[in-house]
């Protein structure tokens, strides 16, 4: 099996390069390229590190929701699980048990059972050898044998660590996989002392190895050559779901699995509306073009942001408003480290707007004095927060309240909304914040200067 090293440290270029002549020889379901098992052993060290002696933790995958009929919706593994184990398939368990009395158990994966008729009828899933290779967990039993080995291993177990979904941003309607187990679990077994693992997920998942950073790459990649694509595509006329195409076009062909959150293509006033994506817009000529977009390569997600005049070139105002956006972003990135924490960074930030909306004219000294503290007067124009935890999730996990530590991946994404001009502005970067304290720019490659943006949408 060929297996390829993310972990050199090298950076992505040479690794895209491979993109054209790699041949897969293990014929998986996956579109991306098999990831370094290392990562997921390296994980499970990690994560077995944060139990208490005697214990035993299980993950599970994410149920396929129901469309009509006997359709699903398209599915995504579980984040936490993935994590763990690489496994990309429905119905997985994960059961991790370090002391178990049988060795054979300190970690173990069920999965779902293939054979022929699965095979023809549903498509390729994972073989025993396979989740082997991709995981580096050797003992790979089905799915149905769970129910006989988790029972004889809790008779052992003291403390039982199970997954809940604590996102702050989450609010959850459907009940899980994990939170039906959780259910179950504690009704059969109500002696167990039960411990929650997302606290030490959030901890792992916010710190991202070299692997994941070369995975994020790709991602952003493969995005920066959607954006690419549509520079040369924008014009006065054409609608925002044919931009939408294109982008999706791009992401699909080079082995992304699918946008990583609704693609936002707001041209005009609706770039003032956040979570524009309506997308069924005629881009007007003198309009500016908002596009949030973000492929999912691998499970892990880049989440851009850039925003283009339709016609090809900036107005005079159009560019004040864009380079006071774009000196914010930069000023922002300077000020992002390692130790910040989150809300106090989006505070510093709203300072700089602050004198780059004095600038404009849109806010006067007058405003600030009155201002709210709780809303003050920048917020009229820059609404939201810069930035939010990136990764396996585009809302990714990560603790707003504690000191950002190394190895974090952060968007960096300040924005200039007027509704009384149809202007809405918002220029997004991803960063991590290295070791070494350097920031490490994922988008570095993906134009935002004025000149940048009007030269390639000029030339043809
Ligand atoms: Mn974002």
């Amino acid at each position: 099996m060929t297996r390829l090293t993310l972990g050199s440290g090298k950076g992505s270029r040479a690794w895209w390069a491979f993109f054209s002549t790699f041949k897969p020889v293990i014929d998986t379901n996956m579109k991306y390229l098999p990831i370094d098992s290392q990562l997921f052993v390296q994980n499970r060290k990690q994560y077995t590190s944060h139990l208490k002696p005697n214990s035993i933790a299980i993950f599970n995958s994410n149920d396929e929701m129901p469309f009509n009929a006997d359709q699903t919706h398209p599915w995504k593994q579980n984040s936490d699980i993935f994590y763990l184990s690489g496994i990309d398939q429905e119905e997985t368990i994960l059961l991790i048990y370090p002391d178990s009395p049988n060795p054979k158990y300190r970690e173990a994966l069920f999965l779902k059972k293939t054979n022929e008729h699965i095979a023809i009828w549903e498509g390729h899933k994972y073989t025993e050898a396979e989740a082997r290779a991709a995981s580096g967990i050797e003992t790979i039993h089905w799915v149905e044998d769970f129910n006989t080995v988790f029972p004889m291993l809790m008779n052992h177990a003291e403390h039982v660590y199970l997954n809940t979904n604590e996102n702050d941003r989450a609010s959850i309607k459907v009940p899980t996989r994990d939170a039906r187990f959780i259910e179950e679990t504690k009704l059969r077994f109500p002696m167990h002392k039960y411990e929650r693992s997302a606290p030490i997920m959030a901890k792992l998942r916010t710190v991202k190895s070299i692997w994941e950073r070369d995975l994020m790459q790709i991602a952003c990649d493969i995005t920066n050559k959607a954006y690419r694509r549509v520079l040369n595509f924008v014009k006065p006329g054409v609608m925002e779901f044919e931009i939408e195409a294109e982008i999706q076009h791009e992401f699909l062909r080079n082995r992304g699995t699918r946008p990583a959150y609704g693609s936002i293509i707001a041209s005009g006033p609706s770039a003032c509306v956040l979570h524009y994506v309506d997308n069924n817009l005629r881009c007007n000529d003198g309009d500016l073009l908002l596009m949030d977009f973000g492929v999912e390569y691998a499970n892990y997600c880049a989440d851009l942001t850039r925003t283009i005049p339709v016609s090809g070139k900036f107005t005079q105002r159009q560019k004040d408003v864009y380079n006071a956006v774009l000196r914010v972003q930069k000023k922002a990135i300077d000020m992002m480290h390692i130790g910040m924490i989150l809300k106090d960074f989006n505070a510093e930030v709203g300072k700089v707007m602050e004198s780059e909306l004095l600038g404009l004219g849109l806010i006067s000294k007058q405003d600030i004095a009155d201002q709210n503290p709780e809303w003050p007067a920048f917020k009229k124009y820059f609404m939201h927060g810069t930035g939010h935890f990136l990764g396996l999730d585009v809302h990714d996990i990560g603790d707003h309240y504690q000191p950002i530590p190394a190895g974090a991946v952060l968007t960096c994404e300040p924005g200039i909304y007027i509704r009384e001009e149809g202007i809405g502005i918002r220029i997004e970067n991803d960063i991590m914040l290295m070791p070494d304290g350097s920031k490490y720019d994922f988008m570095k490659d993906t134009p935002s200067e004025v000149e940048e943006i009007e030269t390639i949408m000029n030339s043809k």
